[in-house]
C-alpha cells in the first residue's frame, strides 16, 4: 500500500483530461487500493486519479460516517442531470482549506464500470449528486474552484499563496 502525493490549485497538471481504462487488472486494483488510503489518509470523501497525477478516469468515494463504504467508480460520465440546480459549500483536497459555494445539477444519472469492468448507472441526490460531479470535473481538468467568478478564483489564488508562503 502506499500514499500517494495530491496535486495542490492551481498545479497545471490538475488541468489535463484523463483517459479511459482498457484494462481491468490488478495494476489497477493496486491504484484504486493506494488511492483509498491516500483518501482517507487525508480524511476526503472523494478522490479522483488525476489529483494524484495519474490520467486515467478512476475515482474513489466514500460518504459513510464510518469510512467503510468504499465506492469506486471506473470510467464514470453523466447520463442525465436535472435542470434544477443547487448550491452546496464544497471543499478540495487539491485545495485545502478552502471552501466556497458552487451551484450544479441537484440530480445526476451516472454510468461507470466498477473495479471487475461491469457496467452500473447510479441515480445521485444530495451529497452523492455533488461529489461525483466534483469528481467527473477532476477527470476533464476542472477543479471546483473554476466554477467560481474570475474575481472569486483570484481570491483563492491570493489566499493560497500567501499561506504557502507562510510555511
Ligand atoms: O473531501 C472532499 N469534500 C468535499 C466536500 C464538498 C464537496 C466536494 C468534496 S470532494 C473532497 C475531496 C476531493 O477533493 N475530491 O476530489
Ligand atoms: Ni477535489
Amino acid at each position: 500500500m502506499a500514499i500517494l502525493t495530491i496535486l495542490e490549485y492551481p498545479d497545471p497538471r490538475l488541468s489535463r483530461v484523463a483517459q479511459p481504462v482498457t484494462a481491468f487488472d490488478e495494476r489497477l486494483r493496486t491504484l484504486v487500493r493506494d488511492m483509498s488510503e491516500t483518501m482517507y489518509a487525508a480524511a476526503g470523501v472523494g478522490l479522483a486519479a488525476v489529483q494524484v497525477d495519474v490520467l486515467e478516469r478512476v475515482v474513489v468515494m466514500d460518504l459513510s460516517e464510518e469510512k467503510n463504504e468504499l465506492r469506486v467508480f471506473i470510467n464514470p460520465g453523466i447520463e442525465w442531470a436535472s435542470a434544477e440546480l443547487e448550491s452546496c459549500e464544497e471543499g478540495c483536497l487539491s485545495v485545502p482549506g478552502i471552501y466556497e459555494l458552487v451551484q450544479r445539477p441537484a440530480q445526476v444519472r451516472i454510468r461507470a464500470q466498477d473495479l471487475q469492468g461491469a457496467r452500473f448507472e447510479l441515480a445521485c441526490t444530495g451529497t452523492l449528486a455533488v461529489c461525483v460531479q466534483h469528481e467527473i470535473d477532476h477527470l476533464d481538468g476542472t477543479v471546483f474552484v473554476e466554477h467560481l467568478s474570475l474575481l472569486k478564483q483570484a481570491r483563492v489564488r491570493a489566499k493560497l499563496r500567501k499561506r504557502r508562503s507562510r510555511r
